[in-house]
């Protein structure tokens, strides 16, 4: 299948600056070659328009809950970009989506999960469960699977609920920073939930097996969202919040690599969204990179 590769410039979500650079960023690290060089064929689709957040005011929420930035901002972008995943699928292609800030999954999950009941791998640092009345932050980046699982105030946004995911099929991998609220949702959800300490313990292929058999148990299809901030900062420093202690770079080749292969042995990948590269905050573009080849692994790039 051809990989459409759409650009989504959003940093309503986030609270630094610069990660609406992060489509460029990827493009300029060399995604499309890269790919085709694996034998991978890629079409870049362009960006979607999002509005500059200096012409907007991030307290201009007409949502009951104001502790949520920009969020009929990133309403309209997740709403632009559900449409063009919907549209990409239809027309037989895989849309790859380059973030912008983690917010943008929300749009991501909507379109892909409107004709499939659809499982989720999520490849964080953070759990990004909060809702307008559980976060610590207020930034969007930070709730974007309680918006798609209905927790909350999102229980009544459509457009951010998406329509056929259920928490029995989303698996975290790598979790290293949940705030308390978190925690308990996660204790309390059915989701499955592996953490570094996992990862120490058992190695990153079986954990990422793992997921994977929880996320397509009973799903038409896998969607899944890479944040850069997933890795150790020493691998990817140019993100908007890092946490020491991620997965090293060996390690994140691997991952993908399992994923590649569940999706050519079980023709179970849909969609996936890289997210939170922050160029501003990079050095050489070297987080750019990582995410260019890692997302290569996950289309099954081999060394022979
Ligand atoms: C924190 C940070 N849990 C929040 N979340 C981040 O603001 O909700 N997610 N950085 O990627
Ligand atoms: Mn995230
Ligand atoms: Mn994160
Ligand atoms: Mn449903």
């Amino acid at each position: 299948r051809t990989v459409r590769i759409i650009g989504a410039p959003v940093d309503y979500g986030a609270n630094r600056r610069g990660v609406d650079m992060g489509p460029s960023a990827i493009r300029y690290a060399g995604l499309a070659e890269t790919l085709a060089a694996a034998g991978i064929e890629a079409r870049d689709d362009g960006d979607l328009f999002v509005p500059r957040a200096e012409e907007r005011d991030p307290d201009a929420g007409t949502l009951d809950h104001e502790n949520a930035k920009f969020i009929d901002e990133v309403q309209r972008a997740c709403e632009h970009l559900g449409d063009r995943i919907e549209e990409t699928l239809a027309e037989g292609e895989f849309p790859l989506v380059l973030g912008g800030d983690h917010s943008i999954s929300i749009g991501t999950m909507h379109g892909a999960s409107r004709d499939a009941d659809l499982g989720v791998v999520w490849f964080d640092a953070h759990a990004d469960l909060n809702t307008p009345s559980t976060s610590p932050s207020g930034n969007v980046h930070g709730m974007p699977l309680a918006a798609a699982l209905g927790y909350d105030e999102f229980a009544d946004w459509d457009w951010a609920n998406a329509p056929n995911v259920r928490e029995e099929s989303v698996a975290y991998v790598g979790l290293r920073s949940v705030d308390e609220k978190e925690r308990e949702a996660i204790r309390d959800s059915e989701m499955t939930a592996f953490t570094m300490a996992d990862i120490d313990e058992r190695g990153i292929t079986a954990v990422v097996e793992d997921a994977l058999a929880a996320a397509t148990e009973g799903t038409d299809g896998l969607h899944v969202s890479l944040d850069l901030d997933w890795l150790d900062p020493s691998a990817a420093p140019g993100v908007g919040t890092p946490v020491r202690g991620g997965v090293t770079y060996r390690e994140a080749h691997s991952a993908l690599e399992v994923v590649a292969e569940h999706a050519e042995a079980h023709d179970s990948l849909r969609s996936m969204d890289v997210v939170e590269v922050n160029p501003i905050l990079d050095e050489s573009n070297e987080t750019a990179s990582v995410a260019t080849e890692i997302v290569a692994s996950a289309f099954g790039k081999r060394t022979i």
